[in-house]
């Protein structure tokens, strides 16, 4: 008797282009895709070819679930010793008047906001600022571990980091043994931009480089802490530069296996030297996601970042291999508002957010940082017609 194909067999058995069919017949038998495949898929890969082997493996790891968690965010400074040709939140120290820094009290004020709330996470990111140094974030994370102990520490990104470790000279072991005692549970993804040199020396070539942001996340999963992974993209960077930033990150997972989630972030263009660079379509942002879902094999979870991308395009991920949809966030933070992302609204509630997953007819799972489930929330009846995803 002839085997009934699946749907997404049929997919892959009617594709035309042989190439595309082989790279989906991989991914149906769970074997890895390599780097000419991924180059491949973003040069000839339709959205909805991609999208269906997209949404075939999120619904294999996944089902329906779709993550997210209550969080808020700390930006310590805006002032930056860097110069990121990307960036419109930071300024340079010469012009510290137009810039905040926030002292360990002023931050330990923001944490005591939300002492009724039932958050699980701080993310504590910010500029480069000279005078701030290892033991000036030491003692903030002790402050807000000694406040709140239930509070998953999660900060700093290799560009910060590598920056206060060389101005204390101390190894990345040294330093992140101090962090991790003073209370550090986990990395954030940010600075990895695009690792590839040719890309990195045109939008930001002055902070840490691939190896060593490599470095500091492997030093971090080596003393047992997690961490995430970023990619800018949607700039001056070839699709191939996407797919050695990916891979890069896959070899160390594959070493490691220390990352949670990967978190593509699309580039904004508003307010910084790279405000003649257009935008990306919403086409090519989900044919990415995709492909990031099919490539990062090894990774669990693909993130997208709401306040950045639009809730709309938020929305629309979750059927692009996106399963996690970051927190909701009282206070969206500063450096996608100023380079000009659609988000008016600072905010979105569990309400909301919970709203906008089940509108996509996906099952919305609140998580910790380490994806232990908190509550599901299938059986929660709001109102679904609540118009939570008004850009
Ligand atoms: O590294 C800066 C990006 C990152 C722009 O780990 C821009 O949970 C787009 O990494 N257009 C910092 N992006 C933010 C970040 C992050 C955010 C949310 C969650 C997590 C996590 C990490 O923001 C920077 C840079 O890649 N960025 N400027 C811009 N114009
Ligand atoms: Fe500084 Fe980060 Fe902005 Fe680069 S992206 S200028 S490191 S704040």
């Amino acid at each position: 008797m002839m085997q009934e194909h699946t749907p997404i067999q049929s997919i892959v058995s009617n594709t035309s282009n042989k190439e595309l069919q082989l790279i989906g017949e991989k991914i149906i038998n769970n074997q890895r895709i390599n780097f000419n495949d991924g180059v491949l898929l973003f040069e000839k890969a339709s959205l909805p070819y991609v999208g269906a082997l997209a949404n075939f493996v999120r619904e294999q790891k996944h089902g329906d679930k779709t993550y997210f968690n209550r969080n808020f965010h700390i930006e310590p400074t805006n002032i930056c010793v860097f110069n990121c040709k990307f960036c419109s939140y930071s300024r340079l120290y010469a012009h510290k008047e137009e810039g905040w820094e926030l002292s360990i009290d002023d931050m330990l004020n923001i944490v005591k906001k939300y002492d009724d709330q039932p958050v699980t996470e701080v993310h504590i990111v910010g500029g480069v600022h000279p005078k701030m140094n290892l033991h000036f974030f030491a003692d903030l994370l002790k402050a807000i571990h000694a406040h709140r102990p239930d509070l998953h520490l999660k900060g700093f990104t290799p560009v910060e980091l590598d920056y206060m470790f060389r101005k204390a000279k101390v190894s990345v072991e040294e330093g992140m043994k101090i962090l991790k005692d003073a209370g550090l549970q986990s990395l954030p993804g940010g600075g990895a931009e695009i690792f590839h040199p040719e890309i990195r020396q045109q939008i930001c070539e002055d902070k840490v480089d691939a190896e060593g942001w490599l470095n500091i996340h492997k030093t971090a999963h080596t003393l047992g802490m997690h961490s995430n992974a970023t990619m800018l993209f949607g700039h001056i960077e070839k699709y191939w530069h996407r797919v050695d930033h990916m891979e890069k990150l896959r070899q160390l997972q594959d070493e490691t296996n220390g990352f949670n989630t990967f978190i593509p972030l699309k580039f904004r263009n508003k307010d910084n030297d790279m405000s003649h660079v257009p935008e990306t379509s919403v086409v090519e942002d989900m044919r990415l996601y995709a492909i990031a879902r099919l490539y990062m094999d090894n990774f669990n979870h693909i993130k997208a970042y709401w306040p950045m991308l639009g809730r709309q395009n938020a929305q629309l991920s979750l059927s692009f291999g996106v399963n996690d949809l970051d927190g909701t966030i009282d206070d969206t933070t500063k450096i996608y508002s100023m380079a000009g992302s659609e988000e008016q609204t600072p905010s979105m509630n569990t309400e909301q957010l919970v709203t906008l997953i089940k509108q996509a007819k996906r099952q919305p799972v609140e998580r910790d940082t380490l994806y232990n489930v908190i509550k599901d929330y299938s059986n929660v009846a709001w109102n679904e017609t609540l118009s939570a995803v008004a850009n």
